[in-house]
């Protein structure tokens, strides 16, 4: 690539990027995602200065506190993919059910966790927005209890020490960040996760009531057995944040069924599938356990499910030790 044609690049925003790979309609509903983000870190930025920590009194449908930024996030989103045409309805972390727009011709569904890792924003630690698009076909559940592969776009945004959007429409991960004017501008195309990394990320708090094949996986990072790589430990607990620095830098973030939690914490439609898809899309991989994630099915919006995401090096490797495991089981 030449100076300029990397200059002409980096000089692009994400509504340009979209609408010159997949059309007009696409890109609108990226403006109206960015313009959301946009404001939801104007107020992260400045949450200690107004009354926007803590929790809004009421419990969501996961029967969590919900803070007055998931709200705020929430109704946001809502209403300004509510403003555009070819988005029939959004399925949200925060809502019991999808919220239709009743437009019967419009061709898309987002599916969103507006606020993700929301016990965060308390202690000014990154929080982040994931999102993921898809084609309505007929009943607005029944097109987004399709399966992960038929994600027409995904992503997430990362409020951190800068706001960047990472993004697929199905060719490619991209990168942008959030200028002084409050526009995504692209910072990085072609993104590639390494093939293997140098952290891995979990809750290690969890570890004892982890299945054992979790615990023995993780020992054998730590004592190198993977094909003598060295790894550290990272986990922030912002499941985006933590993605974020397993795409950039390698390695594995798994969040494995626990006791309380045997069908795993995550929620499927709008964490675990739109990070899958942006993983794959970068080279790496993302399974429960044993299942290709895109392939997992749920049966409910709001399912969970257990998730090993990262480097293909890791991940292949886990997915074989837990299939394994099956296999003696049996
Ligand atoms: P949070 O509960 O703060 O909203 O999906 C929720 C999530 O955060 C993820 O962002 C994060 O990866 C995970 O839960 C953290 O869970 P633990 O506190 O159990 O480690």
């Amino acid at each position: 690539m030449t100076a300029s044609q990397e200059m002409a690049t980096k000089l692009m925003t994400v509504e340009e990027y979209v609408a010159a790979r997949t059309g007009a309609e696409m890109a609108e509903v990226f403006g109206a995602i960015a313009a959301a983000a946009r404001q939801i870190e104007r107020k992260i930025r400045r949450a200690g200065l107004g009354d926007v920590y803590g929790a809004a009194g009421a419990v969501n449908v996961q029967g969590e506190q919900q803070q007055k930024l998931d709200v705020f996030a929430n109704d946001l989103l809502t209403e300004l993919l509510r403003g555009v045409e070819c988005v029939a309805a959004i399925v949200s972390e925060e809502d019991e059910g999808p919220v239709e727009f009743g437009r019967a011709g419009a061709e898309f569904v987002v599916v969103f966790d507006p606020l993700d890792g929301s016990s965060n924003i308390d202690v000014n630690v990154n929080v982040g927005t994931i999102f993921s698009v898809v084609r309505r076909g007929g009943d607005v559940v029944a097109s987004v209890l399709r399966p992960g592969t038929e994600q027409v776009a995904a992503g997430y945004v990362l409020y951190g020490p800068s706001a960047v959007m990472v993004m697929t429409v199905g060719k490619g991960v991209a990168a942008f960040t959030l200028d002084e004017d409050e526009r995504f501008m692209l910072t990085a195309e072609g993104m590639r996760m390494p093939e293997q990394g140098f952290y891995y990320s979990a809750n290690e708090a969890n570890a004892g009531s982890w299945p054992e094949v979790y615990r023995e996986f993780v020992r054998g990072l730590v004592a190198r057995d993977l094909g003598g790589q060295e790894y550290g430990s990272r986990y922030i607990g912002s499941l985006v944040a933590d993605f974020h620095r397993t795409l950039l830098k390698g390695g594995v973030f798994l969040y494995p069924p626990t006791k309380k939690a045997p069908r795993g914490k995550l929620r499927l439609l709008y964490e675990a599938y739109p990070l899958a898809m942006v993983a794959e899309k970068a080279g790496g991989a993302a399974v429960d356990g044993e299942m290709r994630l895109l392939e997992v099915r749920a049966a409910g919006i709001h399912d969970r499910t257990p998730l090993v995401i990262g480097s293909r090096i890791e991940v292949e490797a886990l997915r074989k030790a837990v299939l394994k495991t099956a296999e003696e089981v049996e």
